[in-house]
């Protein structure tokens, strides 16, 4: 069985204190034990404070982006061993706002994906069209590119630390959520290509979430789709009670 994640990415949202607030929230409404595998992905600077809160929790921390390199001369980066040596072994990589504001390509990406595996991290990996590739009826081929030239070289193995993250670029923060059906034909087409590209069990036990406009309201019903295996969450991730609400929409 594959595992039912909720990950929230906070993006660059909240002070030092206001990430202790939230995640006092958070820790006091978490009353029942959550059937799904709970996330966090908090800023830099909220990342080992969010992590030592959150030590007696159910609930994971990630990073929301790593360098490639493994050191050196990349002012403002940060790398896969200081994570880890913060206890961080999750990452988001290729989350469309570093595709578009960052110009993270492909390749970029795929060295980040393999600088992870090699550092034995478990990467969330984001990806998904635009509008106009939707309007133009590339949506899946714009995805099989994106899957292709970032996270397709990686072994049969490393398999087991990837998460994806079907993200329509058209759905993130703008209110409108791909409906579950559209959803739901997406990341079948997904796991029908890591099968051909790989095989069946890969494919199989792959978390696939969704991601974009997730709310309470529209959770439950895209989270019920048979290839969806929960969500990545901005906005509402924001606050707890909308956040424990989509932890438990399962
Ligand atoms: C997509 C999502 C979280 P939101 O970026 O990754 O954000 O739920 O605000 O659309």
């Amino acid at each position: 069985m594959r595992k039912q994640i909720v990950a929230g990415n906070w993006k660059m949202n909240n002070d030092l204190a206001e990430t202790q607030e939230l995640l006092s929230h958070i820790k006091m409404q978490l009353v029942k034990k959550p059937e799904a595998e709970v996330m966090v992905a908090p800023s830099f600077t909220n990342l080992y404070s969010t992590f030592e809160a959150l030590k007696d929790t159910p609930i994971k921390v990630a990073a929301q982006n790593m360098h490639q390199s493994k050191s050196g001369a990349f002012t403002g980066e940060i790398s896969a061993s200081m994570l880890k040596s913060i206890g961080v072994t999750t990452v988001i990589l290729g989350h469309s706002e570093r595709r578009a504001h960052f110009h993270e390509t492909n390749d970029i990406l795929a060295e980040k994906v393999n600088t992870a595996i090699e550092n034995d991290m478990e990467v969330i990996f984001c990806f998904g069209e635009e509008l106009q590739d939707r309007k133009s009826d590339k949506h899946f081929e714009v995805v099989e590119k994106q899957l292709k030239e970032s996270l397709y070289q990686i072994s049969e193995d490393a398999w087991s630390k990837v998460i994806l993250a079907y993200e329509p670029v058209w759905a993130i923060g703008t209110g409108e959520t791909a409906s579950p059906e559209q959803a739901q034909e997406m990341h079948a087409f997904i796991r029908k290509n890591i099968a051909e590209n790989f095989n069946e069990e890969i494919a199989e036990n792959v978390s696939i979430l969704y991601g974009g406009s997730v709310k309470p309201n529209n959770a439950k019903e895209i989270f019920a789709k048979k290839d969806v295996d929960g969500g990545l969450i901005g906005g509402a991730s924001l606050k707890a009670t909308d956040f424990i609400a989509l932890v438990n929409s399962f």
